[in-house]
């Protein structure tokens, strides 16, 4: 404990930089405010571009020396900071709650156990990498995943530590170091993360954490000539500006951007699963950007849909996600509730009629919605809203769900509910969508490409893609003759 310790819900959480092993305290500082009740949670470090530089600087000097370490040396200090994150998973579960808004109990039970995953696969995964060899006229080929050099890596709030980790570790695990730039409104869990990591043993300047706001440090992050790599969680305008900001060094970019998915129900679908998977898109109050938030529903069953969706949606439980028993907490600041209610607020100026909710309950929680009688090219069909709102539409047939489905500048996912095998094959290869799940929702291993196309995204991770971005990849082409030894 310094005289600088935040102590977050019992939590000690340091507020400073993390950069090149040491805690670098900033100029200024910002407010980090807790989405439960408007409380101050401390004064975080408000990075400058002079900041956000010596951390690049610490994540240049420690790559040679990390980058020449035995990959099983990595894994085994990646497993360690895994054996960390299960160590203090409840302090995280509860400071991440403190500081997102998002349930407590997905926390503990979902989304902390997957941080400690995110590790321990991506340790293994690193280990499995091929040094394929092959011939070309007696000649070898021999191909290498070599480190790329320092990585810059922007996250988001709606699941800060996840997507933080799920960089990170392929990012390490590949011999990379890294400067980890959390999202200004959920700051915390990566301060608690450089302290886990320093303990697992990860050397000093590997992993750098600078706090502050992406306006105020991002360019410095992203337009900088040692970045070889920037990895990107968030919104389509702040990533054209960190491509346009990248393009100045070629530096090669991963972007994971938001989503307007479609979940698609069909007459022969099991009506009980489509309105569980439907009611899901809730979670996390909307702020997934995997969320399938537009429903479109086959015309025969859209009235029976419509009255078994009413009956679950008004049995959720809104309010503290400290809670046990509740559903679905506050949205992350006053701002994007704001945000939200002028998108229900246009919505039915222009015709919406409202089924579920459509209003705030206070300044912080927003109703889970439901809006039907929406046109296709209206801005709440097309637009991300990133809260708890839902639109629902009826297609006629197979090729009109096609079309509305794939009717929008995203393509992250597609959900289909039916009862065809060969219905969902063919509307499954007609869909523009990075993941497409059939009768379920969310389920996502490590191993698979994860990523959207059109807006949604730019490139794959995840598994060996994850490895293909994080690496350079060198092919050795050895002759067979030419040696002294011959
Ligand atoms: O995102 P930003 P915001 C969508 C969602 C939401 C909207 C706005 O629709 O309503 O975006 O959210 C950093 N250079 N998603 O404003 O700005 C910033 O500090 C470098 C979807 O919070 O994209 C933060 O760390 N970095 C999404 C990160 O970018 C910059 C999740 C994300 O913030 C920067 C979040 C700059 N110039 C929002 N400006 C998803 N795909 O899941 C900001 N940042």
């Amino acid at each position: 404990m310094t005289e600088h310790t935040l102590t977050v819900a019992g939590v000690a959480v340091d507020p400073r930089h993390w950069i090149g092993g040491e805690r670098v305290a900033s100029a200024g500082t910002f407010t980090d405010v807790s989405p439960i009740d408007g409380r101050a949670l401390g004064e975080i470090a408000r990075g400058t571009p002079a900041e956000a530089a010596a951390a690049v600087a610490a994540a240049k000097a420690a790559f040679p020396a990390w980058a020449a370490t035995p990959r099983a040396e990595r894994a085994r200090i990646l497993h360690a900071i895994a054996d960390g994150v299960e160590k203090r998973l409840e302090e995280l579960a509860i400071v991440e709650t403190a500081d997102n808004g998002a349930l407590l109990r997905s926390h503990r039970r979902g989304v902390m156990p997957r941080v400690a995953h995110n590790f321990r696969f991506f340790a293994d995964w690193s280990l499995t990498l091929d040094h394929e060899d092959f011939e070309t006229r007696g000649h070898t080929n021999h191909v290498s995943w070599d480190p790329a050099g320092p990585c810059v890596l922007i996250t988001p709030w709606n699941a800060p530590l996840m997507l933080a980790t799920w960089k990170l570790a392929p990012a390490l695990a590949a011999g990379n170091t890294v400067v980890l730039k959390p999202a200004e409104w959920s700051p915390l869990t990566a301060s608690l993360l450089a302290d886990i990591a320093a303990e697992a043993g990860l050397p000093a300047g590997v992993l750098n954490v600078v706090q502050g706001y992406g306006s105020e440090i991002g360019d410095a992050l992203t337009s900088h000539p040692d970045v070889r790599r920037i990895s990107f969680t968030g919104s389509v305008p702040t990533a054209r500006r960190i491509a346009a900001s990248a393009a100045a060094h070629l530096t090669p970019l991963s972007l994971e951007l938001g989503g307007k998915s479609p979940l698609l129900v069909f007459a022969d679908a099991d009506l009980d699963l489509a309105v569980d998977l439907a009611v899901e898109q809730y979670d996390n109050a909307g702020q997934v950007c995997l969320a399938a938030t537009r429903i479109l529903v086959e015309e025969t069953v859209a009235e029976e849909f419509t009255r078994r969706f009413v009956a679950k949606a008004g049995a959720l439980v809104q309010g503290d996600p400290r809670e046990e028993a509740t559903d679905i907490g506050p949205t992350i600041h006053p701002r994007q509730l704001e945000k939200i209610d002028g998108f229900v607020r246009r919505a039915v100026e222009a015709g919406a009629r409202v089924v579920v909710g459509g209003h705030r309950r206070d300044e912080r929680y927003y109703a889970p919605t439901l809006l039907t009688e929406v046109a296709q090219d209206s801005e709440i069909v097309q637009e991300e809203v990133f809260g708890p709102v839902l639109t629902l539409q009826t297609f006629a047939d197979e090729d009109e769900a096609v079309q509305l489905a794939d009717d929008t500048r995203f393509g992250l996912a597609a959900t289909l509910v039916t009862g065809d095998r060969e219905r969902a094959d063919r509307v499954t290869g007609r869909l523009t969508a990075g993941t497409v799940w059939v009768n379920c929702f969310f389920v996502r291993d490590l191993k698979a490409p994860f990523g959207g196309s059109r807006h949604s995204g730019v490139g794959r991770e995840g598994g060996t893609w994850s490895f293909d971005f994080y690496c350079d990849l060198k092919n050795t082409v050895t002759a067979p003759k030419g040696w002294n030894d011959h």
